[in-house]
C-alpha cells in the first residue's frame, strides 16, 4: 500500500486529489500537506492525517516524509500564471526551489514524485494547433519558465539519481469544488458560477482565444493513473501532454446557454491574462500519453457543462 504526501492539499487540485487518494489507498495512508494560513477544513481535515509541509522549507518537508514513511509525493505547490507575473521571484522560489527540495528528499528516502506541468510551459514559438509532445518551448511567462525548468529538473533526478519522477501538462482545470486562484484559464470556472447564480458574466478573455481545458475528474484520474502506470512502457516522463477539450469563450458560453437560456455574457478583457492566453497553444496532441500509459479522457464540453451546472446548483441549494 502506498504512503502518500500531498503538498498543497488545500488548493484547487489538492483538495479533491487528497480525498480521492484516501478513497483508493486508505485515509490514514494519505497525508494532507498544507502551509500556514491554508489549513485543511471539513472532510479534508477530519478524514486523515495532516501536516504543515511548506515546499520552501527543506528540513520541514524531510521531517514529514520520514515521520509518515512516505513513498510517493504529489507536489502541487505553485503560483498560477497570472499571479506568478505579479510575483515572479516568489513563483520561482516555490515552483523551482520548492521542487528542488522535494526532489532532494525523494532522492534521499526513495520516493516517487508527481509534479504537474501545464499548457503554460509552451510559448509563442510553439505550433499552436495539436501542439506536439516534443517541440521547441520558449515560454514568456515566469509560470511557464518554472514549468519547463521543473520538467527538466524532474527528468534530471530520474536520469542522474533514479528518482521515479512523473508528470503531466495540465490544461485549464474546471471544477465545482475549490476555486482556482490567479490562473489565465480561471474564466472557464467562473462562467459556470455566474450562470448558476443568474449573473451576467464579464469575460476577461477575448472571443476567438482557444485554450485546452479539462474537467477535474479526468485530471485527477490522470494524476493517479500515471503514478500507477507501468514505467517500462514510458518513452517520456516529464511531462506528458494530456487533453480532452479545447474551446474559446463563445463556445463555452453557447454550451451553457443551451441549459440556461437567460444567461448573458459581455467582454471585459484583462490585458495580462489575454497576453498570456495568446502565447499558449490552442490545443495539445496527447497521443504519447495515450500510447505510453493508455490515457483517455471521459468528459467533453457538453458532459462537463451538465455536471458542473447540476453540482453547482446543489452546492448553492438552488
Ligand atoms: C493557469 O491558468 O495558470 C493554469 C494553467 C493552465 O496551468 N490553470
Amino acid at each position: 500500500m502506498k504512503r502518500i504526501l500531498v503538498v498543497g492539499s488545500t488548493g484547487q487540485i489538492g483538495s479533491e486529489l487528497t480525498m480521492k487518494l484516501r478513497g483508493i489507498y486508505g485515509d490514514t495512508n494519505v497525508v494532507a500537506g498544507y502551509i500556514k494560513g491554508a489549513e485543511p477544513k471539513g472532510e479534508l481535515a477530519l478524514s486523515g492525517p495532516a501536516e504543515q509541509a511548506d515546499v520552501t522549507d527543506a528540513l520541514g518537508i524531510a521531517e514529514v516524509v520520514k515521520k509518515h514513511k512516505i513513498d510517493t509525493i504529489y507536489n502541487l505547490a505553485a503560483l498560477l500564471s497570472a499571479v506568478a507575473e505579479q510575483k515572479p521571484q516568489l513563483a520561482w522560489h516555490i515552483g523551482v526551489g520548492g521542487l528542488f527540495n522535494i526532489l532532494e528528499v525523494a532522492r534521499e528516502v526513495g520516493c516517487a514524485v508527481f509534479t504537474p506541468s501545464s499548457i503554460g510551459s509552451f510559448g509563442p514559438d510553439t505550433p499552436k494547433d495539436k501542439t506536439p509532445q516534443d517541440v521547441l518551448r520558449t515560454p514568456r511567462t515566469m509560470y511557464g519558465i518554472t514549468k519547463v525548468s521543473g520538467e527538466l529538473l524532474s527528468d534530471y533526478y530520474y536520469h542522474r539519481f533514479g528518482v521515479d519522477t512523473r508528470s503531466v501538462r495540465f490544461p485549464g482545470l474546471i471544477s465545482y469544488v475549490t476555486l482556482p486562484g490567479g490562473g489565465t484559464t480561471d474564466y472557464a470556472v467562473d462562467i459556470y458560477y455566474s450562470a448558476v447564480k443568474g449573473e451576467r458574466f464579464r469575460c476577461p478573455i477575448a472571443a476567438g482565444t482557444f485554450m485546452d481545458m479539462m474537467y477535474m475528474p479526468d485530471a485527477l484520474r490522470a494524476a493517479i493513473e500515471i503514478m500507477e502506470a507501468d514505467a517500462s512502457r514510458f518513452v517520456h516522463r516529464n511531462s506528458f501532454n494530456i487533453a480532452s477539450m479545447s474551446f474559446d469563450p463563445e463556445i463555452i458560453f453557447a454550451n451553457i446557454k443551451k441549459y440556461v437560456p437567460d444567461f448573458e455574457m459581455e467582454y471585459d478583457i484583462d490585458p495580462l491574462r489575454q497576453q498570456i492566453a495568446e502565447s499558449w497553444p490552442n490545443s495539445l496532441d496527447d497521443s504519447c500519453a495515450r500510447q505510453e500509459w493508455d490515457w483517455k479522457p471521459q468528459y467533453d464540453l457538453d458532459t462537463m457543462t451538465r455536471d458542473m451546472l447540476a453540482r453547482l446548483k446543489e452546492k448553492f441549494g438552488l
